[in-house]
């Protein structure tokens, strides 16, 4: 089948994003035989020209859009960027008789309720690599889908998800179709906090607790790792093709196992290449070791989620970490010459004046050197947090989690965000 396949994020919020899901799902399509186009909204001024002329001339049976945030994450300026994607499926839809099929991070936040908020007919909740060929083979046969594992469809007017399967062996399908993609305007455009890069991902799953976390409903909780060799073959091969010497492990967390985070820096290490890269870090594993190989294999940079810096506030976050184990890996870093970022995300059950107040002054030991600071926490449907918001009224009965809301401890939100910009004013690089 002939399918057009849209990147829409245009955001470029401390970094442009590397569409790494659109390149995995370009590039087991084309493993499955279908004819794929791309189009990468990241850097184009007049998106509407660009769409209409390949939706005429390369006549699509499918349209397919990945969608990658449908909000911004932040109770103070709001964004819900997905209202501008309606814009786009409307676009396709008067330009295109093929179907619409939706996809993507952001879409797995909420399947149903972007299905019928976008007015598209199809979807695939989860990943896209195996079930989205799945997805099309059934329409290419004029087959039934509502067995298929991921899909997403309405009946009537009411939209219907199937749990995703998850995909047990990565090497087998993971074939990101970094081709179809202008890399190298990605390593070039350095926008905000973090200089342009390129992403590749090593694993997916997490097998933590967050009551606030849409990741284990997205990618499941068990660690599903690729082979390193893998990994380090298709870095190598962006180094060697594009120039690609920047990078952004976009596993959610880099270090755990411990033992596969380490055997990557070898795997590194072997390959001898000479690159820079950055990895988002639990403080939960690491030890001198891992430390001193991701800094001889080219880390340059880590974020550190802490989110607090007060004890009974991670206990009620289930961070499933000590304070003492942060201050640990912020020693390590330092020692070993990894910048890092530090996040606080403050207004959790159970934060007070005095909690919040620990945690900046937390932060403010580990002396991170850049800090995020966020307050309000943003409810995804399904995690323990809705739950707790539910009971104490935060939510109403039936609001829809589609639209940004977010969980705010009632204790500071009265004078949470005075508070925080006098802290930044204190401090250079720390921002809200
Ligand atoms: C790494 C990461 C970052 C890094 C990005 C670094 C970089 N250079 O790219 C950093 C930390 C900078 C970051 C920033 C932000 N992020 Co972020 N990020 C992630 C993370 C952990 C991984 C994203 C990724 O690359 N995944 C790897 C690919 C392979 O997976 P995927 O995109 O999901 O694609 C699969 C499926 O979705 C599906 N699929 C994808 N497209 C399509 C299309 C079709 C048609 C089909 C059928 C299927 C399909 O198949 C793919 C392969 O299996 C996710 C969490 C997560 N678990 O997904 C959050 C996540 C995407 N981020 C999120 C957000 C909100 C943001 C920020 C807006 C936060 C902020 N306020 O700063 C910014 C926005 C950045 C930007 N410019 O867009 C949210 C989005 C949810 C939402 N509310 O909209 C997520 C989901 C985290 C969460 N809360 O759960 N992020
Ligand atoms: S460790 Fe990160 S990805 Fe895992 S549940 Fe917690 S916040 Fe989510």
């Amino acid at each position: 089948m002939r399918v057009l396949l849209i990147a829409e994020n245009r955001q470029t919020t401390h970094v442009t994003a590397f569409p790494l899901g659109a390149a995995c799902v370009a590039g087991s399509l084309r493993k499955a035989g279908h004819d794929v186009s791309v189009l990468d909204m990241m850097f184009l001024d007049d998106w509407k020209k660009k769409l209409q002329t390949l939706l005429e001339d390369f006549r699509p049976d499918v349209v397919s859009l990945s969608i990658r945030n449908i909000d911004n994450q932040d109770s103070r300026n709001t964004v819900f960027y997905l209202s501008g994607i309606t814009g786009i499926v409307r676009f396709c839809r008067e330009h295109s008789e093929a179907p619409v099929v939706l996809g993507g991070a952001g879409f797995n936040i909420h399947p149903a309720g972007c299905l019928k908020y976008l007015g598209a007919g199809l979807g695939i909740y989860g990943e896209g690599e195996q079930a989205f060929p799945m997805l099309l083979a059934a329409l290419e046969k004029g087959a039934a889908i509502n067995r298929l594992p991921g899909a997403v469809w309405m009946d009537g007017s009411h939209p219907v998800v199937n749990p995703p399967d998850f995909i047990a062996d990565l090497d087998k399908w993971v074939h990101p179709s970094y081709d179809d993609f202008e890399v190298n305007s990605y390593q070039d455009y350095s926008s905000g906090t973090i200089p342009g890069c390129v992403t590749v991902q090593s694993k997916r799953g997490c097998h933590m607790k967050c009551i606030y976390c849409s990741t284990p409903f997205m990618e499941g909780t068990g660690c599903r790792a690729r082979t390193i060799e893998n990994v380090v073959r298709e870095m190598a091969c962006l180094n060697e093709r594009y120039g690609i010497r920047r990078f952004f492990l976009a596993d959610n967390v880099f270090n755990f196992p411990l033992s596969y985070a380490k055997d990557f820096c070898r795997g590194i290490l072997k390959s001898g290449l000479s690159i820079e890269w950055q990895a988002i870090m639990n403080p939960a594993y690491g030890d001198d070791e891992l430390f001193g190989l991701m800094r001889k294999a080219g880390c340059v940079f880590m974020s550190l989620g802490n989110e607090s810096g007060a004890a009974p506030v991670l206990r009620n976050l289930k961070k499933g970490f000590s304070l003492k184990k942060v201050r640990e890996m912020a020693d390590l870093a330092r020692k070993h010459d990894i910048k890092f970022s530090s996040f606080l995300l403050l207004g959790g059950p159970g934060e007070n004046r005095d909690t919040v107040k620990r945690s900046v002054e937390f932060v403010e030991e580990l002396a991170p050197a850049v800090v995020s600071l966020k307050a309000g926490i943003r409810i995804y449907p399904g995690t323990g947090l809705e739950n707790i918001a539910r009971e104490e009224n935060q939510i109403a009965p039936g609001q829809d989690l589609l639209f940004p809301a977010f969980y705010m401890s009632p204790a500071i939100r009265e004078w949470i965000w005075d508070y925080l910009e006098e802290t930044c004013r204190r401090h250079e690089r720390w921002s809200i």
